[in-house]
């Protein structure tokens, strides 16, 4: 049974500049050049309609942690939506998928966290804590404490809870627009004039939110928010002062800390969460994309007993919630993708075994002379391509020269995100030593071609 009709990639690309308007995109400019139609993918790859195989250094969009082609979670999504597709979890009901994963949601993140709020998205679990802040301080009596710290160069989604909250320019122009939300620097030391020494700096940024406290009053601050690593800012590693301190400011202050886990949460630094690799305990954390290994949609944010006892004890109803809170398929997948992250202990083995082999392997791309650095925490890393490997200037934004090295990566079967002239990769905590070596010789000579056409 065919479900998508056998078109040629010349077909599905007329079909797609007709019909389709993709996020995040320039649509004249993808008119011309046409799309890369993904057919397929296996393990660690992914096949275009032209057949190229191309190693996925960016586990889909930092989400497919488990790799592809998972037979568990294709079953296990199949026995859910023929036992029972879909049903709500308003009106007192709930269906074992959504229990059973609450459950073990509970079991792998710190002590603090009995309770989960489902949402379909990274974006509607950033609104969701959003509404959860602002309720928890209504319920608190402290109903001035509106404000939520965030950071420039965040991505915290699309929605406008999402777009206001990340630090994107060129979002915020194109509405977001809440009001409340304030932004300080990043913990971005290479970003920086790099007068301090990276455990000043960390010590400095952290220290910005304080300062933004005070001068806006503490008993008007609501929250703050940070991805433990910022993801699609450029894989921001923070200096190792940064989230203590941090963490030390919202105790002091009395303000909730929140961790968007959304790309860090599952695996990704070789900890569950972001938080526990960082050694924070934060109130509340948002989570998406690899709990499911992006299967199927799936969202949500860890409630503390701090803040979910005082919604539940004194809030009555929290008018809040999606039709697809809790889907029973997308829980199913998930469930079944936890268990295999258990089962090979996918987890450890980035912190152990293939996140160093990686990292050691990754650090060597330094030696090149288009590189100014490189760095990688668990399986997440990024590197910064410099015009001048001695005084590290960077090359002119307009040069494209990131651009430029992510076209000639992807020609090369080997996709990486570029984030201006950053290059980023995650990719999957399955992947063998064998392919560690794949995408760094692959690497290393797609930065000689880029090299090749920007000097
Ligand atoms: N928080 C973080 C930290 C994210 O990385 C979201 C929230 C929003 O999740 P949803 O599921 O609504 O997309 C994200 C999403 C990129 C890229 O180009 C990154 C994301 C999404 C799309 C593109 O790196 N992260």
């Amino acid at each position: 049974m065919a479900i998508v009709e056998n078109r040629s990639r010349e077909e599905w690309q007329e079909l797609d500049s007709q019909h389709y308007l993709h996020p995040f995109t320039d649509h004249k400019d993808l008119g011309e050049k046409k799309s890369r139609i993904i057919t397929h993918a296996e393990g660690i790859y992914i096949y275009d309609a032209d057949g190229n195989k191309i190693l996925d250094g960016m586990s889909g969009l930092w989400c497919v942690n488990s790799g592809y082609g998972r037979e568990e979670l294709i079953v296990a999504a199949e026995k859910q939506l023929r036992e029972l597709p879909y049903y709500n979890s308003f009106f007192q009901c709930a269906h074992p998928p959504s229990i059973e994963l609450s459950r073990t949601l509970g079991e792998l993140t710190q002590p603090q966290f009995s309770r989960v709020f489902y949402t379909g998205s990274g974006s509607e679990s950033i609104d969701t804590m959003l509404r959860m802040v602002w309720r928890y301080w209504d319920l608190m009596d402290q109903p001035d404490r509106k404000v939520v710290i965030a950071r420039k160069n965040a991505y915290h989604g699309s929605t406008v809870a999402g777009a206001s909250l990340g630090g994107m320019t060129p979002m915020h122009k194109q509405g977001g627009v809440l009001p409340y939300i304030e932004h300080v620097e990043q913990p971005y030391w290479f970003g920086s004039d790099r007068k301090m020494s990276p455990d000043e700096f960390g010590l400095h940024a952290a220290r910005l939110v304080e300062a933004r406290i005070e001068e806006l009053g503490a008993d008007r601050v609501a929250a703050f928010v940070g991805e433990p690593i910022q993801g699609a800012g450029g894989v921001i590693i923070p200096p190792d002062t940064y989230w203590p301190e941090v963490q030390r400011i919202c105790d002091e202050h009395g303000i909730l800390l929140v961790t968007d886990e959304v790309i860090c949460g599952f695996g990704r630094l070789g900890e569950w969460f972001g938080a526990d690799y960082y050694g924070v305990k934060p109130d509340l954390m948002t989570f998406a994309k690899a709990v499911t290994s992006g299967y199927l949609p799936l969202g949500g944010v860890m409630v503390s007993d701090k803040v979910g006892d005082v919604l539940i004890d004194k809030g009555g109803e929290f008018y809040h919630g999606y039709t697809y809170s809790g889907h029973p398929a997308s829980c199913a997948v998930a469930i079944a993708n936890i268990d295999i992250m258990r089962k090979e202990k996918l987890v450890t083995r980035a912190r152990d075994d293939i996140g160093p082999y990686l990292q050691e392997r990754w650090a060597t791309l330094g030696d090149h002379p288009l590189v100014g650095e490189t760095r990688m925490v668990g399986m997440m890393g990024a590197l910064e391509i410099v015009k001048d490997k001695s005084t590290l200037e960077r090359f002119d934004e307009d040069d494209g020269v990131g651009t430029t090295c992510r076209n000639i990566l992807v020609d090369n079967g080997l996709v990486m995100r570029a984030v201006g002239d950053t290059i980023v990769t995650a990719p999957p905590l399955t992947m063998t030593r064998e392919q560690v070596d794949e995408q760094i010789d692959k690497a290393w000579k797609c930065l000689d071609l880029t090299w090749k056409t920007v000097t």
